[in-house]
Protein backbone atom coordinates (compact mmCIF):
# COMPACT_ATOMS: atom_id res chain seq x y z
CA UNK A 1 0.00 0.00 0.00
CA UNK A 2 1.08 3.52 -0.58
CA UNK A 3 -0.36 5.12 2.54
CA UNK A 4 -2.31 8.61 2.81
CA UNK A 5 0.35 10.59 3.49
CA UNK A 6 2.34 9.63 0.42
CA UNK A 7 -0.78 9.98 -1.62
CA UNK A 8 -1.78 13.33 0.22
CA UNK A 9 2.00 14.75 -0.74
CA UNK A 10 1.78 13.79 -4.49
CA UNK A 11 4.18 11.14 -4.53
CA UNK A 12 1.94 7.80 -6.45
CA UNK A 13 3.70 8.44 -9.21
CA UNK A 14 7.54 8.56 -7.70
CA UNK A 15 7.16 5.85 -5.63
CA UNK A 16 5.40 3.75 -8.38
CA UNK A 17 8.80 4.53 -10.33
CA UNK A 18 11.08 2.76 -7.82
CA UNK A 19 9.26 0.35 -7.86
CA UNK A 20 8.81 -0.30 -11.23
CA UNK A 21 12.22 -0.08 -11.83
CA UNK A 22 13.30 -2.32 -9.25
CA UNK A 23 11.97 -5.08 -11.17
CA UNK A 24 8.18 -5.84 -10.01
CA UNK A 25 5.80 -6.66 -11.73
CA UNK A 26 2.05 -5.09 -11.00
CA UNK A 27 -0.60 -7.73 -10.60
CA UNK A 28 -2.97 -5.75 -9.48
CA UNK A 29 -3.75 -1.71 -8.22
CA UNK A 30 -6.22 0.40 -6.97
CA UNK A 31 -7.37 3.76 -5.46
CA UNK A 32 -9.22 2.90 -2.65
CA UNK A 33 -10.31 5.12 0.76
CA UNK A 34 -10.08 2.16 3.56
CA UNK A 35 -13.18 2.11 6.17
CA UNK A 36 -12.49 2.24 9.62
CA UNK A 37 -13.18 -1.33 10.10
CA UNK A 38 -10.56 -2.05 7.05
CA UNK A 39 -8.05 -1.08 9.22
CA UNK A 40 -8.97 -2.44 12.25
CA UNK A 41 -8.93 -5.60 10.39
CA UNK A 42 -6.06 -5.36 8.22
CA UNK A 43 -4.16 -4.17 11.00
CA UNK A 44 -5.73 -6.78 13.53
CA UNK A 45 -2.04 -8.04 14.05
CA UNK A 46 -1.30 -4.81 16.15
CA UNK A 47 -4.90 -4.70 17.98
CA UNK A 48 -2.92 -4.95 21.46
CA UNK A 49 -0.25 -1.84 20.77
CA UNK A 50 -0.50 0.82 21.97
CA UNK A 51 0.07 2.70 18.51
CA UNK A 52 -3.36 1.08 17.49
CA UNK A 53 -6.06 4.06 17.41
CA UNK A 54 -3.44 6.65 16.10
CA UNK A 55 -2.32 3.86 12.84
CA UNK A 56 -6.15 3.63 12.40
CA UNK A 57 -6.92 6.84 11.98
CA UNK A 58 -4.01 7.86 9.77
CA UNK A 59 -4.59 4.65 7.20
CA UNK A 60 -8.37 6.16 6.88
CA UNK A 61 -7.75 9.94 6.85
CA UNK A 62 -7.19 9.79 3.44
CA UNK A 63 -7.27 7.12 0.19
CA UNK A 64 -4.34 5.03 -0.08
CA UNK A 65 -3.19 3.11 -3.45
CA UNK A 66 -3.31 -1.01 -2.68
CA UNK A 67 -1.25 -3.15 -5.01
CA UNK A 68 0.11 -6.42 -5.45
CA UNK A 69 3.48 -7.32 -6.66
CA UNK A 70 5.27 -10.14 -8.18
CA UNK A 71 8.88 -10.56 -8.53
CA UNK A 72 11.32 -13.16 -7.07
CA UNK A 73 12.08 -13.22 -3.36
CA UNK A 74 9.52 -10.49 -3.61
CA UNK A 75 8.69 -10.02 0.12
CA UNK A 76 12.35 -9.58 1.02
CA UNK A 77 13.04 -7.27 -2.31
CA UNK A 78 10.42 -4.88 -0.96
CA UNK A 79 11.28 -4.75 2.37
CA UNK A 80 14.82 -3.94 1.24
CA UNK A 81 13.33 -1.15 -0.91
CA UNK A 82 11.05 0.50 1.23
CA UNK A 83 13.42 0.49 4.71
CA UNK A 84 13.01 0.56 8.04
CA UNK A 85 9.70 0.82 9.30
CA UNK A 86 11.09 4.11 11.09
CA UNK A 87 12.75 6.53 8.53
CA UNK A 88 15.15 7.74 10.56
CA UNK A 89 16.66 4.57 10.82
CA UNK A 90 16.12 3.46 6.69
CA UNK A 91 18.98 3.40 4.55
CA UNK A 92 20.10 6.23 1.48
CA UNK A 93 17.65 5.72 -0.90
CA UNK A 94 15.21 3.37 0.00
CA UNK A 95 11.71 4.57 -0.54
CA UNK A 96 11.00 5.46 3.12
CA UNK A 97 13.87 7.41 3.75
CA UNK A 98 13.24 9.58 1.01
CA UNK A 99 9.48 9.83 1.44
CA UNK A 100 8.45 9.20 4.97
CA UNK A 101 8.23 11.51 7.63
CA UNK A 102 7.43 9.39 10.56
CA UNK A 103 7.69 6.04 12.85
CA UNK A 104 3.98 6.39 12.03
CA UNK A 105 3.37 8.33 8.67
CA UNK A 106 6.12 6.33 6.66
CA UNK A 107 5.04 6.33 3.20
CA UNK A 108 4.43 2.47 2.34
CA UNK A 109 3.12 -0.47 3.98
CA UNK A 110 4.98 -4.42 2.26
CA UNK A 111 3.67 -7.75 3.44
CA UNK A 112 6.25 -9.41 5.74
CA UNK A 113 5.74 -13.35 4.22
CA UNK A 114 4.56 -14.63 1.51
CA UNK A 115 1.59 -16.20 3.48
CA UNK A 116 0.29 -12.67 4.72
CA UNK A 117 0.89 -11.40 1.13
CA UNK A 118 -1.47 -13.53 -0.53
CA UNK A 119 -3.77 -12.63 2.73
CA UNK A 120 -3.26 -8.85 2.24
CA UNK A 121 -3.98 -9.46 -1.48
CA UNK A 122 -7.00 -11.04 -1.23
CA UNK A 123 -8.29 -7.80 1.49
CA UNK A 124 -7.90 -5.60 -1.16
CA UNK A 125 -8.85 -7.43 -4.40
CA UNK A 126 -10.67 -10.09 -6.13
CA UNK A 127 -9.93 -12.63 -8.34
CA UNK A 128 -11.25 -10.82 -11.06
CA UNK A 129 -9.03 -7.65 -10.43
CA UNK A 130 -6.03 -9.74 -10.66
CA UNK A 131 -3.86 -9.85 -13.73
P1 LIG B 1 6.15 -2.61 8.75
O1 LIG B 1 6.09 -4.09 8.60
O2 LIG B 1 7.51 -2.02 8.49
O3 LIG B 1 5.05 -1.88 8.01
O4 LIG B 1 5.88 -2.31 10.29
P2 LIG B 1 4.93 -3.02 11.35
O5 LIG B 1 4.08 -4.09 10.73
O6 LIG B 1 5.78 -3.38 12.53
O7 LIG B 1 4.00 -1.82 11.79
C1 LIG B 1 2.87 -1.46 11.01
C2 LIG B 1 2.65 0.00 11.12
O8 LIG B 1 2.38 0.36 12.47
C3 LIG B 1 3.86 0.83 10.75
F1 LIG B 1 3.95 1.02 9.43
C4 LIG B 1 3.65 2.10 11.52
C5 LIG B 1 2.90 1.65 12.74
N1 LIG B 1 3.79 1.58 13.93
C6 LIG B 1 3.82 2.67 14.77
O9 LIG B 1 3.15 3.67 14.52
N2 LIG B 1 4.62 2.59 15.89
C7 LIG B 1 5.37 1.48 16.19
O10 LIG B 1 6.06 1.48 17.22
C8 LIG B 1 5.33 0.39 15.29
C9 LIG B 1 4.53 0.48 14.17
Amino acid sequence: MLKPDAVEKGHIGAILSKINAAGFRIVAMKMTHMTRRDAEQFYAVHSERPFFGELVEFMTRGPIVAAILEKNNAVEDFRTLIGSTNPENAAEGTIRKLFATSMGENAVHGSDSDENAAIEGAFHFSGREMF
